[in-house]
């Protein structure tokens, strides 16, 4: 009696917990014990690519809690209500070992939700993985160039520059450690590469996640509407040293680029 009465308990932390921690993570206020809730959420986005990437994190967010809370309180229901009793036999109409509807429906409803997301976040990743931003070149439009090649390695990250040529991925390229650049209020377009194994290339405050994988070479953009300095992080265990690998983003007002570099 007393232990199925502390399992349905238990049970029921699941969604109190589950979902309260989020709510409070969100909500960003208060403290306990000296240990504030503020800034467990994502930072502000100042990526204007990445507005929808939100929207559609708010949304999978909210789906995954609704269902979350609905399932875990059922089980914890079910738990207190119909645990064993000596005795007691269960009621012929309850005895279910088999229901092939009810096996559809929660086969069906997942599947509808599943395949509704891929459509409808069909658009932004197109905008995000594959139609590079484009600039007006002499009256042409052009797809904007790599500014900086970021190669993650265990553990950092180098970044290049091109040289004097002005060409990325020759010999005269400038190398820095953990520390890129990059102007505000346009468009930027990076190459990112693995050295040794995988890692990802993360700056969470654009909502950019780039895995890579060692002798690929992928392209990332976003576009940075508010100067400061973002923090990038490898988001792929990779090592040992994984945690270390935090480099610094700087977004400069044009024109500054330069004097920041050296
Ligand atoms: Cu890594």
């Amino acid at each position: 009696m007393l232990t199925h009465r502390f399992w349905a308990g238990l049970f029921a932390l699941v969604p109190i917990l589950g979902i309260g921690l989020y709510v409070i993570a969100v909500l960003g206020v208060g403290s306990v014990g000296g240990f504030s809730f503020a800034g467990l959420w994502l930072p502000e986005n100042a990526n204007p690519y990445a507005n929808a990437i939100d929207h559609l994190f708010d949304l999978v967010h909210i789906i995954c809690g609704v269902v979350l809370g609905v399932t875990t309180s059922i089980l914890a229901y079910v738990v207190w209500r119909y645990a064993d009793h000596p005795g007691r036999q269960a009621e012929p109409a309850l005895y279910i070992t088999h229901h092939t509807l009810l096996e559809w429906i929660w086969t069906a409803i997942p599947a509808a939700i599943l395949v509704f997301l891929g459509f409808y976040q069909l658009q932004v990743w197109a905008d995000n993985k594959m139609n590079r931003p484009m600039v007006m070149v002499e009256g042409q439009e052009r797809a904007v160039e790599p500014s900086a090649l970021v190669v993650g390695k265990q553990f950092g990250w180098e970044v290049y520059y091109p040289g004097p040529d002005g060409v990325l991925g020759t010999l005269d390229d400038q190398r820095v450690e953990n520390e890129l650049t990059v102007p505000v209020g346009r468009p930027v377009v990076l190459r990112v590469e693995a050295k040794d194994v995988l890692h990802s290339f993360a700056i969470p405050g654009l909502r950019v996640k780039q895995d890579v994988v060692p002798g690929m070479t992928q392209l990332v953009w976003f576009q940075v509407d508010r100067p400061g300095t973002y923090e990038i992080l490898c988001m792929e265990l990779c090592g040992w040293g994984h945690y270390k690998m935090r480099a610094r983003m700087k977004a400069v007002a044009e024109g500054l680029e330069a004097e920041v570099q050296e």
